[in-house]
């Protein structure tokens, strides 16, 4: 044996045992694996907004949490960021410090001054984009003739219209839905002196007499990545010409029906909501609908759900975990590890949880709510959250699969049908998947996108990343269940899914992620699934990729990109490399006729330098993303992809 291969290979099989351990010694009791899913900076605040209205504060050791995570967010410029570690926003700065003077820090506390006087260099309140506008004017800091119109009457037009907001990406339109109920009311916290003095410290000019109107889409350029359409800006101009003529009746029958939605969505998800804007919106509703009551109460209950007590403070995640995905992902990596006796207990424990989250049953009266099948699905967090996505249901499913003949119990094949079902359905005409529903209106159509911070928000387009997983899943099955009723539905969907593959690849051989950070996620999941239907490790893209992913290597053996990556929709390197992203690297060199190269052994050599005694690797750049430009943290990847990474290099490292 060469020596650099003998080098590579002395140790690395305790390396995956140390990694394997480190797994199960963090499981948690309901066998899935917890981790923060924070990330995103505006979620707390916009949270503590809404507490702040409803009167319903936390007790206060939590909120003196709160501060202490504004504190570590803060830059040295004193700005606030989109999400941790990026740049400063007006958008945030003027949340997080309107947040915590609701929290009763004081405005001459030294960290507000400067938090102050980097918002007002750029333009304060009214430099705040929409959504921001949008908060504001609830806590009564802003007039609602600065708040891009919302009507809740265009629920009421009809469904055929490309533009009607069922069609929406289910996350902007479930966000959109109490939006247009609270703006219908124009709904507004009583002004206490409270109030009253942050008006005079986050505005440039005099609260009053100043012209709100014309600052409906003012935003600074720090916060701006999808400029408005000259199509949204006629539009805004016809929605602000419809509310000065909105006549009370339609306004109070939009804001029934719309009422009925939010209802439907808060008892669909058992008070969680889809995700933690609508959350708190939907909370919001109640207070203004009921004064209170059992609703605002059933929404606070939940409230904790989507609180992280992290060693710098408490914040709020971007979803109620994600616990399935990553329970789903780790069971993979442990069967990449070929250890499954010896795993057996782990594995037991994790199937338990991927059991009793799949979801079951459809919604009631989908229809009328425009929901999707959901029967036989898997949502991202856990089973109460209730909402199935592609990628989670396949990831689910693979799993289910791999587990089968390890556990005492497996899931039954009906249930099994049922997900390979909801699959087949999800895909979309260009033949690849959506997250959660088959898209609905043209991918033009994010022309209305008003968001200004956000991309791709208006449309469920098809992305690699779902793609893959959804492909991987119906071969598994196929393999499995092979002569069941939709074998030739399955051929059929594989054969398209494949071709929308290959036709995303880009011309210097990757594929872009769009929900981890970015080409070596994207070019990860591509070549995955295009081994899984069949693609040789030689064939032309697979060698592409592989040839990409190489010319990226760092001079440390490992991958590391930056969300830049995905805001300027090219590769950005880390200077250093990141065990996440290069075992992303790894794991697609891997499955390429590369597998036995420098690079690999390399990439290796890198995860096992990072390795801790305990077997985990520690804390690195942020790795997942949403909508191009808001990094989200998945604290549980660097135990589960270091662990596939080396598991999968092990055989390789052993011919
Ligand atoms: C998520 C989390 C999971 C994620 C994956 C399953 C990993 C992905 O493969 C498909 C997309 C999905 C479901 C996803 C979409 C966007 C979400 C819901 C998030 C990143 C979590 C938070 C984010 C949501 C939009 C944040 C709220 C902010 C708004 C702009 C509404």
């Amino acid at each position: 044996m060469p020596e650099a291969r003998q080098a590579a290979r002395n140790g690395l099989s305790d390396a995956v045992e140390r990694a394997l351990r480190h797994l199960q010694d963090t499981q948690s009791s309901d066998g899935s694996w917890h981790g923060d899913y924070g990330g995103p900076v505006f979620l707390l605040p916009t949270l503590i907004a809404a507490t702040h209205i409803v009167g319903a504060p936390f007790d206060q050791e939590t909120e003196a949490d709160f501060v202490r995570y504004f504190r570590h967010e803060q830059n040295p410029d004193g700005g606030w960021p989109l999400h941790s570690g990026g740049e400063s926003y007006v958008y945030t700065t003027a949340l997080c410090y309107v947040a915590q003077r609701l929290l009763g820090i004081p405005a001459e506390d030294p960290d507000l001054r400067r938090g102050r006087a980097w918002l007002l260099d750029r333009g304060g309140a009214a430099s705040v984009p929409p959504w921001g506008k949008f908060l504001l004017a609830l806590l009564n800091l802003y007039d609602y003739d600065g708040v891009m119109p919302v009507p809740p009457e265009l629920w009421l037009l009809p469904k055929a219209l490309p533009a009607h907001p069922s069609r929406f990406w289910c996350h902007s339109r479930m966000v959109y839905l109490p939006m247009s109920y609270l703006y219908g009311i124009r709904a507004q916290a009583p002004l206490t002196p409270a109030l009253r003095a942050l008006r005079d410290e986050i505005f440039c000019e005099p609260f009053e007499g100043f012209d709100f109107r014309a600052s409906q889409t003012r935003c600074a350029a720090s916060d701006v990545y999808t400029p408005l359409s000259r199509t949204y800006r006629v539009l805004n101009g016809l929605l602000n010409g419809y509310e000065a003529v909105a006549g009370k009746s339609l306004r109070d029958r939009a804001n029934a029906y719309v009422l009925d939605q939010v209802r439907q969505e808060d008892e669909n998800t058992n008070f969680i909501c889809i995700g933690p804007i609508n959350k708190v919106l939907n909370m919001l509703c109640w207070h203004f609908a009921e004064h209170g009551g059992e609703r605002v109460a059933a929404h606070r209950r939940q409230l904790p759900e989507y609180l992280w007590k992290g060693d710098h403070g408490t914040h709020m995640q971007g979803y109620n975990s994600s616990r399935l995905w990553d329970t789903a992902f780790a069971v993979q990596a442990v069967c990449a590890t070929g250890r499954m006796d010896q795993a057996r207990a782990m594995l037991e424990e994790a199937h338990g949880y991927i059991e009793r989250n799949q979801v079951l049953e459809d919604t009631p009266d989908r229809a009328r709510y425009f929901r999707d099948a959901s029967k036989g699905g898997w949502p991202f967090s856990n089973r109460k959250h209730g909402w199935p996505i592609s990628d989670c249901t396949a990831e689910g499913l693979k799993s289910a699969i791999a587990l089968q003949a390890h556990v005492a119990q497996p899931i039954s094949a009906e249930r099994l049908h049922d997900a390979a079902d909801l699959i087949l359905d999800w895909q979309n005409g260009d033949g690849g998947w959506p997250t959660y529903e088959k898209a609905r209106t043209p991918s033009w159509m994010e022309a209305l996108n008003p968001s200004l911070v956000f991309a791709d928000i208006m449309v469920d387009h098809s992305y690699v990343e779902c793609t893959s997983a959804c492909l991987q899943a119906l071969v598994g099955y196929r393999a499995r269940y092979g002569d069941t009723a939709r074998a030739a539905r399955i051929e059929q969907a594989i054969e398209r899914g494949r071709a929308f593959l290959l036709k995303r690849q880009r011309a210097d051989g990757s594929w872009i992620g769009s929900w981890g950070i970015c080409f070596t996620y994207g070019t990860w999941f591509a070549v995955s699934g295009l081994r899984a239907v069949g693609l040789a490790a030689d064939a032309t893209p697979i060698r592409r990729a592989a040839a990409f992913l190489m010319s990226h290597q760092l001079p440390d053996g490992g991958w590391g990109e930056t969300i830049e990556s995905c805001k300027q929709d090219s590769y950005v390197s880390c200077p250093d490399g990141q065990v996440v992203m290069t075992s992303w690297a790894v794991l697609s060199l891997l499955q390429s006729d590369q597998a036995d190269s420098e690079a690999v052994r390399a990439g290796v050599a890198f995860l096992r330098s990072r390795q801790q005694p305990d077997g985990g690797w520690p804390d690195e750049t942020i790795a997942g993303v949403f909508n191009r430009t808001c990094a989200i943290t998945y604290d549980n990847y660097r135990k589960i992809f270091g662990l596939w990474a080396l598991a999968a290099a092990e055989p390789c490292m052993e011919r």
